[in-house]
């Protein structure tokens, strides 16, 4: 029997590249010089399409592939693929949950921490030289025993919370409603009363139409000067014109940020803000988990053309 064509938006780490052409006709999106011609020459017997996260597939690539069947994403956020288009035509959506929760959860501490103590800067500052021409690195803030506020309390900012209460955090969360298993954290429905409360704010929400700009101006207000915003999920989940004024005017602390609007090309005023951290999209970023994370893109592929129950399915 043929392989079946699937269809690949953007790279992935040869590991998995290898496995997926052993089993299907590999056709790469990011590889065509004309996105448009490449479509039209094969878009009509793509099968599958295997993405990542941020990149999804929109209404118009689905519009292009009359035999989609599936589209397999390699991440838990799967706001980029367009949910309705897949729905009105039977396509069947995966992600890979779980296996990144503790890496992402991770990562948004060890922001936390690099930023509230300004290890960039201190890096810089043993490097360049100044420790020794000019002494004491400048004091920084304290993140142990401070408050921390977990805006969406689902598997990764559950996972952030339970790593907070290693440092004495007090602990507060707000979601769509209190959740049972959140012991010894503070239930604050207002995204904005959160903030208030928050030295940190984790912005860990899945995002979609409904938290788009949830961090809205009044929010990253209520954060305050002396307050931390850091981002793990997406963008979209923050106003990020806000954000940039705020942290222009100082009426923001900082921010640590792993994902923008528009990346890789985010807003070239980040780059000029002495109070932002900027992390490329990689808090799934380690070997083991975009292992996993790639093994579950294809073990959903080859439950759907065998015709099996979808490992993780969306929809
Ligand atoms: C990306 C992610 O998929 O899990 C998600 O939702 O956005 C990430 O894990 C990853 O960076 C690969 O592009």
């Amino acid at each position: 029997m043929s392989k079946p064509d699937i269809l690949l938006i953007g790279p992935y780490p040869e590991w998995d590249l290898v496995e997926l052409e052993a089993r299907y006709n590999v056709l790469k999106l990011y590889e065509a010089a004309d996105r448009d011609a490449f479509l039209g020459e094969h878009g009509a017997t793509i099968r599958g399409i295997a993405t990542r996260g941020e990149l999804g597939a929109s209404a118009d690539l689905i519009g292009r592939l009359p035999k989609l069947e599936v589209v397999s994403v390699y991440g838990v956020g799967y706001d980029a693929v367009d949910l309705g288009a897949c729905r009105e035509r039977g396509i069947r959506v995966t992600n890979t949950p779980d296996v990144l929760t503790n890496d992402v959860a991770d990562l948004g501490v060890a922001m936390m921490l690099v930023q509230s103590r300004g290890m960039i800067g201190a890096e810089a500052w043993v490097r360049d030289g100044s420790w020794a021409a000019k002494g004491l690195y400048p004091l920084k803030r304290r993140v142990w025993g401070r408050k921390a506020g977990v805006l969406g309390l689902g598997r990764i900012g559950y996972e952030v919370a339970r790593r907070l209460k290693g440092f004495d955090m007090d602990i507060a969360y707000s979601d769509v409603a209190a959740k049972p298993y959140a012991d010894g954290m503070t239930f604050i429905a207002d995204p904005v009363e959160l903030a208030r409360h928050s030295d940190f704010l984790f912005v860990t929400l899945a995002a979609s139409a409904a938290t788009r700009h949830i961090v809205s101006k009044d929010v990253i207000a209520a954060l305050g000067p002396e307050g931390m915003l850091i981002n793990i999920s997406r963008a979209s989940n923050i106003d990020e014109e806000a954000l940039l004024e705020a942290l222009e005017s100082g009426a923001l602390g900082s921010a640590a940020l792993d994902v923008f609007e528009g990346e890789p090309k985010l807003d070239p005023r980040f780059l000029s803000l002495g109070n932002v951290l900027v992390q490329p999209h990689h808090a799934s970023g380690t070997i083991e988990t975009r292992k996993a994370m790639g093994k579950l893109v294809r073990d959903n592929l080859a439950a759907h053309f065998a015709g099996d129950a979808l490992p993780t399915p969306v929809l």
